[in-house]
């Protein structure tokens, strides 16, 4: 049962599609709530035992009682327990206790969550005064997201090829780094689906150009590493270079397709090219504008992007800038004592993603003109549905790879998110395992993070742990930040083990994208929180760093440095598979209960649950992409049973025709067939 109700006058998101009932907001009695036009605050006082899920890309744990969370598109490449935002905006969360119920904010301004953070009982939500608020009501936690999936309806379907293993660095500039990537990887007989391109391949970050020093015949190129099954998938940037010559440029202006200032003249904003202006995404005209600019890379071939800075983050603005220029001068004979002397760095760092900024500029809502700030959670959907719109009608027939950086619930319709500038920590990978079904709740299934982190110099061991984790998400992305060390596999030695782990992941694929499409098409979580599945075991809920993925396995990363295994805890008997690689596993029947598990640096172990069956593709001895896959080749792994099946799907994984039930097949092995090794 989904209830909605209406404050002020809500300015329309798109992040709903599905059907709901009306109520006046006078009824609303799962939680409390004052509105007074400029706010809307809805109050509920926890139970001890209360788990509250949800609200996607946020820091902290699954269960996210004991912070304050506020959604604000940022770009900050430091995710520590302190921070309030990161770059997307979630705001659904699940109550789960006495009561139980979903409650989603439709409101793209700033939204605020205490949950737990003034008073350790109380959950405190603050939205702004002009919004729509669902509140979803259910038989279970599954049942909750069900429904709320299927208000914001169907998540985005990736190409099949995008399920591979991605290499990615900020630094590849040229042709020459691209083929070192790929042959790095398929000589050594390490699979490689795809390398992407960052802002390097550009002519001076200027969106929609190819550096042509760098990739004299780029089309040419493209089909060079197609022939080798290997796809490019460039980067693209939120803000357009202003630059006379420049077609993107010149059109933006002469059409009035870029974001304006107070003065009515297009808002000038700095970042990676210098000064920018910012297409008007929430302008349905600007918006067909800016996608159809896809269509040059896509005719050259290219069949996946990236879609970054669309918080949209601002280095500087021109306007800001002079004023902090002013006062330096200002400051520049005088004798800095201790606060003067942080003012003048402060003033210079807050330049960036300055809220003053976001204040300052304004977007024609197809008639309707609203300062950004209003929408700000709105810029990355938008930026990414205009290259979704596009690709409808650019490629009808086929999927396009696209994930975005900055996202709000809508956007899931319209491509994944990888989950931005992480770091190479450990406790980044325990965020990232957490992270997946808070996202996985708000329709957002295509998405993994940077594995082996981001920023910071990564270790072997830390990106052998990430990789056992990353084998498991729907995109699996080496990437780096420019001037951080080289990690592509091949620079390690224990290549073997490298080559084994992703091995592992190619040999999950039937399994992976079968589990990924039946959560797309049935509204479901390819990862849980172990309590979504064992609802009725208190302990359960309080499992952080165990998940469970598509219906039949569970899994438990090791996540801590130097650490030869871990506790891991069983809601019922499950059978282990141990392995080391593809064709090394051995399998074991262990108890419900909590065990510690020994989990050496190379090894992964997945727990199968009772009644469910594991496919596994044989692999030949050489697989280098997708193409040397033979999927009708499988092994089925389980406890015998006569009653395990697995229910699996199977489509072209390209085009679009992947609503056909017939697709869906149920899979009954006998039990001899069924095994470790058979
Ligand atoms: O401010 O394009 O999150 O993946 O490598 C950094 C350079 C801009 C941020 C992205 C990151 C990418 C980087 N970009």
């Amino acid at each position: 049962m989904i209830r909605k109700y209406i404050f002020g006058s809500p300015i329309e998101t798109g992040a709903v599609v599905g059907t709901s009932v009306t109520d006046t907001y006078e009824h609303m009695t799962l939680m409390d709530m004052v509105y007074d036009s400029t706010s809307v605050v809805l109050s509920y006082t926890m139970e001890e035992d209360d788990v509250i899920y949800g609200l996607g890309q946020q820091v902290r744990g699954i269960n996210k009682r004991g912070y304050l969370y506020i959604s604000n598109a940022t770009d900050d490449p430091n995710h520590i327990e302190t921070k309030h935002s990161l770059y997307g905006a979630h705001n659904f969360l699940i109550v789960c206790g006495k009561k139980t119920f979903g409650i989603f904010i439709d409101d793209p301004g700033q939204v605020s969550f205490d949950v737990g953070y003034t008073a350790i009982d109380s959950l405190k939500v603050t939205a702004g005064g002009d919004c729509v608020i669902y509140t979803i009501e259910g038989s279970s936690l599954k049942d909750i997201v069900k429904q709320f999936r299927k208000l914001i309806g169907q998540s985005y379907v990736a190409p099949k090829w995008a399920f591979g293993y991605q290499q990615s660095r900020w630094g590849y500039k040229d042709i020459k780094d691209v083929r070192r990537v790929i042959s790095g990887h398929h000589d050594q007989n390490i699979p490689l689906e795809a390398v992407c391109l960052d802002i390097d391949y550009m002519e001076r970050y200027k969106d929609f150009t190819v550096d042509r020093e760098a990739f004299p015949d780029f089309e040419g190129f493209v089909e060079e590493i197609k022939q080798q099954n290997v796809h490019l998938v460039p980067i693209i940037d939120a803000g357009v270079k202003i630059e006379e010559g420049y077609d993107v440029y010149e059109e933006g202006v002469k059409y009035g397709y870029f974001c304006k200032d107070e003065d009515g003249n297009d808002f000038v904003a700095a970042v990676w090219p210098g000064k920018v202006h910012f297409p008007d995404v929430l302008n349905s005209d600007a918006r067909k504008w800016f996608g159809g600019k896809y269509r040059w890379l896509i005719e050259q071939g290219i069949d996946g992007f990236w879609n970054d800075m669309n918080e949209p983050a601002i280095f500087y603005s021109q306007k800001q800038l002079d004023q902090v220029f002013d006062e330096l001068v200002a400051m520049r004979n005088e004798n800095l004592d201790i606060n003067s002397y942080f003012h003048m760095k402060d003033i210079v760092s807050e330049l960036s993603n300055s809220p003053k900024d976001y204040r300052s500029f304004y977007h024609n809502m197809d008639g309707r003109v609203i300062c950004h700030d209003k929408v700000h959670n709105l810029f990355g959907y938008n930026m990414t549905k205009a290259a979704s719109e596009a690709f409808d009608t650019i490629a009808p027939d086929r999927r396009i790879l696209m994930y975005s950086r900055s996202s709000y619930i809508g956007m899931h319709r319209y491509g994944g998110i990888w989950t931005g500038d992480n770091q190479a920590w450990w406790q980044q990978l325990l965020l990232s395992i957490q992270q997946m079904p808070s996202l996985n709740m708000c329709g957002i299934l295509y998405t993994g993070s940077d594995i082996g982190g981001f920023g910071g110099d990564t270790t072997p061991d830390l990106l052998m742990r990430w990789l056992e984790f990353g084998l498991f998400t729907p995109l699996m992305r080496n990437h780096a930040a420019a001037g951080t060390r080289e990690k592509e596999v091949y620079q390690f030695d224990r290549l073997d083990d490298y080559r084994n782990i992703i091995r592992i992941r190619y040999s999950l694929m039937t399994y992976i994208y079968s589990e990924f499409m039946k959560s797309v098409l049935d509204d479901e979580m390819y990862f849980r929180p172990v309590a979504f599945d064992y609802p009725d075991d208190r302990q359960a809920y309080a499992v952080e760093d165990q998940l469970m993925v598509g219906e039949s396995i569970m899994i438990a990363p090791v996540y801590i440095q130097n650490a030869k295994g871990r506790y891991v805890y069983l809601p019922e008997e499950m059978m282990m598979v141990r392995m080391k690689s593809p064709e090394e596993k051995t399998c074991e029947m262990i108890a419900a209960g909590h065990h510690y598990i020994p989990v050496a640096l190379n090894e992964i172990v997945i727990f199968i649950k009772k009644g469910h069956l594991l496919p596994m593709i044989i692999l030949p001895k050489q697989v280098k992409t997708m193409a040397d896959v033979d999927e009708t080749r499988l092994e089925w792994l389980g406890a015998k049973d006569d009653e395990a099946s697995y229910v699996l799907y199977t489509d072209d994984g390209i085009s679009k025709k992947y609503t056909e039930k017939s697709q869906w097949k149920i899979i009954k092995m006998r039990n001899e067939d069924i095994g470790c090794g058979k």
